[in-house]
C-alpha cells in the first residue's frame, strides 16, 4: 500500500490568503486504523470575524474581475486538481476511509466541477427580452451576492465543496469554508491549490472548527449573505430558522432515505449489482445511499438468494487496499447509530438475513468496521425503512403492484433519490413522473449523480435549491432586472402602452 503523507502534523486556517495558526486543535483520526493523521484547528468566532472581514473587502475587488478572468482561476484549479488526483485521492481515503477507486472518483468529481464551472464564466446567461414600450431595453443578469458561507460534511469533503465554492467564485462571491472537522485535509489541499492558482488573497477563507462555534458563527454573521450547508437535518433547521430572521439565504441537503425498485420485469442480476454498489459503496455513507430495496414479491426469494451470495464476495478493510470495496465506518458515534438499528429491526419484527455486526475479523483492530446488513420482511412503516441510518444496511420490502413499489418509495420523509429496475417502458415513463424525489434512476443504482445536473431533493431532504449544475449558480447570485430607455422621454410602463 502507497502511503502519502502531508508535510505537517497541524493544520493552518486560510484566512485573507495567509496561513494562520490557531492553538486549540484535535486528531483526525484514520477511521481505517484508528491512527492519528494530523491535528486539525478548532478555531472560535473572532477567526470567523477575522475571514468575513477578508471576504468583504477581497470580494468587492473580485466581483469587478470579469467572469471569464475568474474562470482562469478555475481552469489552473482543475489542472492542478488532475496533476494531484492520486495525491488527494490517498489522503481522502486516509481521512475519510471511503476506498481507493471511491475516493478517485470523488476527486475526479471536483475536476469536472472545477472545469464545468470555469465555463460559466464565458456563460452565466441572463435574458435579453423584449420591453413593452417603444425604444426601451430589458434584460437580467446574474450578480453576486457577497459574502458566502459554505458548511461541508466529511462524506464528500472534496466533491461537495467543490459543488459549492465553484459556482460561488465564478459568479464574483467570496468565500468562508467550514469543513468538517473529521476530514479537514481534502480543505486544506484544495486552499493550497487555489492560492498556486493565483486566486486573490481573501477571496476563499478556510476556518477548521465544530458546527457549534465557527459554524454557529458563520450563520449569526451578518457579513456572511447566503449559507450552503450539506449535513444532518436538525442542524439544517437549526441553521434556516436562524436564517430566516436574518434574511439570510439558506441552501440545504440532509440527506435521505433513498430506494431502489426491483419489479417483477427487472433484469435481477443487474438489480444485484445496482444494490450491491448503491448500499454498500462508502459503507453506506452516501446522502444517496439505497438502504430500502422495494422488490415485487414475485421476485423476492430470487432477488434475496443473488444479493446474498454477491454480498458474501465483498471485501471489507483498509480502503488504501485496491481490493477492499467496504472501507470503515467514520468513527465511533457512526458505529453505535448503526448498531442501534440493529436492535430496532429486530425488535420491530424484521428478519436479519445477513450481517447486523461489527467487522473484526482480518482487520486492524483500531479501525470501525460493520458488516454489509441485509434485513428482509421490512414493512414501509418500521424505523429502518423509514430513518436514514448511514452505514451498510440494506432493507427489502416486499410489495405487490408497481402502484404500491411508488408508494412506498414516496412514503418518506426524505426525497434525494430512487430507482427502478423495469423492462417496461410504461413504467419507465410513470415512474419518472411520480417518484417524489430530486434524481431518479433507471436501471441503475441511487448513486451517481454527474456535475452538471441539478443535485439535491424534495421533501425533508432539503429547502428547494440545488447543489452543482447550473442551478448552483442561482443559490450564489441575486438576479438584477435592467432596463434602458432610450425614447428620450418619461414612458411609463402598464401605462403609456398604446
Ligand atoms: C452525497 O452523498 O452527499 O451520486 C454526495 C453520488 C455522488 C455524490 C454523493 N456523485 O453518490
Amino acid at each position: 500500500m502507497t502511503q502519502i503523507t502531508l508535510q505537517t502534523n497541524k493544520l493552518a486556517n486560510f484566512i485573507n490568503g495567509e496561513w494562520v495558526e490557531v492553538n486549540e486543535a484535535t486528531a483526525v483520526v484514520n477511521p481505517a486504523t484508528g491512527e492519528t493523521v494530523v491535528q486539525v484547528p478548532l478555531s472560535g468566532s473572532t477567526d470567523v470575524d477575522e475571514a468575513v472581514a477578508a471576504a468583504k473587502k477581497a470580494q468587492k475587488e473580485w466581483a469587478l474581475v470579469p467572469a471569464p478572468q475568474r474562470a482562469e482561476v478555475l481552469y489552473q484549479v482543475g489542472y492542478l486538481l488532475k496533476e494531484r488526483k492520486e495525491r488527494m485521492a490517498q489522503l481522502l481515503t486516509q481521512e475519510n476511509g471511503k476506498v481507493i477507486e471511491e475516493a478517485r472518483g470523488e476527486v475526479q468529481e471536483g475536476i469536472d466541477m472545477a472545469f464545468y464551472m470555469a465555463g460559466e464564466g464565458r456563460r452565466l446567461f441572463g435574458q435579453t427580452t423584449p420591453a413593452e414600450l417603444k425604444d426601451k431595453f430589458a434584460m437580467s443578469q446574474r450578480c453576486p451576492v457577497g459574502v458566502v458561507g459554505i458548511i461541508t460534511p466529511w462524506n464528500f469533503p472534496i466533491a461537495i465543496a467543490t459543488w459549492k465554492s465553484f459556482p460561488a467564485i465564478v459568479a464574483g462571491n467570496a468565500v468562508v469554508w467550514k469543513p468538517a472537522t473529521e476530514t479537514p485535509i481534502m480543505a486544506y489541499e484544495l486552499a493550497k491549490i487555489f492560492e498556486e492558482a493565483g486566486l486573490p488573497k481573501g477571496v476563499l477563507n478556510v476556518v477548521y472548527g465544530r458546527g457549534s462555534t465557527v459554524g454557529d458563527a458563520m450563520v449569526q454573521h451578518e457579513g456572511i449573505r447566503v449559507i450552503s450547508f450539506t449535513g444532518s437535518g436538525d442542524t439544517g433547521r437549526n441553521i434556516a430558522s436562524e436564517c430566516g430572521k436574518q434574511l439570510k439565504k439558506v441552501s440545504l441537503e440532509m440527506g435521505g432515505k433513498n430506494a431502489i425498485i426491483v419489479m417483477d420485469d427487472a433484469d435481477i442480476d443487474l438489480a444485484v449489482e445496482g444494490i450491491l454498489w448503491s448500499a454498500f459503496g462508502t459503507s453506506g455513507q452516501r446522502c444517496t445511499a439505497c438502504s430500502r430495496v422495494i422488490v415485487h414479491e414475485k421476485v423476492k426469494t430470487s432477488l434475496e438468494e443473488r444479493l446474498l451470495a454477491a454480498m458474501e464476495k465483498l471485501s471489507i478493510g483498509n480502503g488504501l487496499d485496491e481490493s477492499i470495496k467496504v472501507g470503515p465506518i467514520i468513527n465511533q458515534a457512526g458505529m453505535d447509530k448503526i448498531n442501534s438499528y440493529m436492535e430496532i429491526g429486530k425488535n420491530e419484527g424484521a428478519k436479519l438475513l445477513a450481517g447486523g455486526y461489527e467487522y473484526t475479523e482480518d482487520v486492524d483492530q483500531g479501525g470501525n468496521y460493520f458488516a454489509p446488513t441485509l434485513f428482509t420482511d421490512v414493512t414501509a412503516d418500521m424505523r429502518i425503512a423509514q430513518e436514514e441510518i448511514f452505514g451498510p444496511v440494506v432493507s427489502l420490502i416486499p410489495v405487490k403492484s408497481f402502484e404500491e413499489a411508488i408508494d412506498v418509495n414516496n412514503g418518506v420523509e426524505y426525497g434525494l433519490s430512487s430507482s427502478i429496475y423495469t423492462s417496461d417502458v410504461n413504467r419507465v415513463f410513470k415512474a419518472q413522473r411520480d417518484l417524489d424525489t430530486g434524481i431518479v434512476y433507471v436501471n441503475a443504482g441511487t448513486s451517481g449523480a454527474e456535475i452538471h445536473l441539478p443535485f439535491g431533493g424534495t421533501k425533508g431532504t432539503g429547502n428547494g435549491h440545488r447543489d452543482s449544475g447550473v442551478q448552483a449558480l442561482d443559490v450564489f447570485t441575486e438576479w438584477k432586472a435592467i432596463y434602458v430607455d432610450y425614447s428620450g422621454k418619461l414612458q411609463r410602463a402598464q401605462i403609456d402602452v398604446e
